[in-house]
């Protein structure tokens, strides 16, 4: 569903045997060697998730990616999977988008989770202006998620985005504003065994 030009919503697009496997992996790697961790960001708040970013490193003080960790552990970060790789892939050809992701933003809610309005831009000029999209895929609780424009002031649409929903947004909505105003508890698919909600955003930084 097309919700406005280069932005498109497509419920239930992950079954749930799909949805359980994710949840495993991002299970495992939010809590392994190179474990998830809470952002502080440059004014000094700490952000209302838990990050792991994969493949490159959101550093949340400098709002650039690097290879390691230096704004919190120095640790290297870890890999992005092939087959969220591909996942990825896969979501974006079907909004009619080309993405090669390089890599993944990893991030849990809890019950008090959210994330202020803004926009995705820390990746490169060249990514940004060819409108490479963003691929958001959402596991667990149910999000009611802030979709705006391209200017902070601009009017905000919020949809729902549930368990094994995705949501591409690239070319001219590359850059509009979006958050997470509210988790809704206790709305996970129950074979999930999931409290709380992951969400996975895939991007690619540079394009060759
Ligand atoms: O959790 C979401 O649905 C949105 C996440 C987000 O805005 C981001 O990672 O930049």
């Amino acid at each position: 569903m097309e919700i406005t030009p280069g932005a498109h919503h497509f419920p239930g697009c992950l079954p749930v045997d799909r949805q359980i496997a994710l949840v495993a992996q991002c299970r495992a790697l939010v809590d392994g060697a190179i474990p998830a961790y809470v952002p502080v960001v440059r004014g000094g708040g700490q952000m209302h998730v838990r990050m792991l970013c994969l493949g490159r490193h959101w550093n949340g003080k400098t709002y650039q990616y690097e290879p390691t960790r230096t704004d919190f552990d120095g640790l290297p970060v870890p890999p992005l999977p092939a087959e969220f790789r591909s996942l990825a892939h896969d979501i974006a050809a079907s909004a009619g988008m080309a993405l090669e992701a390089d890599l993944c933003i990893l991030n849990y809610y809890d019950a008090e989770g959210r994330m202020g309005m803004h926009q995705d831009k820390d990746e490169s000029a060249r990514s940004l202006a060819a409108g490479v999209p963003v691929v958001s895929v959402s596991l667990g609780d149910t999000a009611r998620f802030l979709f705006g424009g391209t200017r902070r002031r601009d009017p905000v649409q919020t949809l729902r985005l549930e368990s094994g929903d995705a949501f591409v947004f690239g070319g001219p909505a590359r850059l509009r504003y979006h958050g997470v105003s509210r988790i809704v508890p206790g709305t996970a698919p129950p074979a999930l065994e999931l409290v709380g909600r992951f969400n996975l955003t895939f991007r690619q930084y540079d394009v060759t």
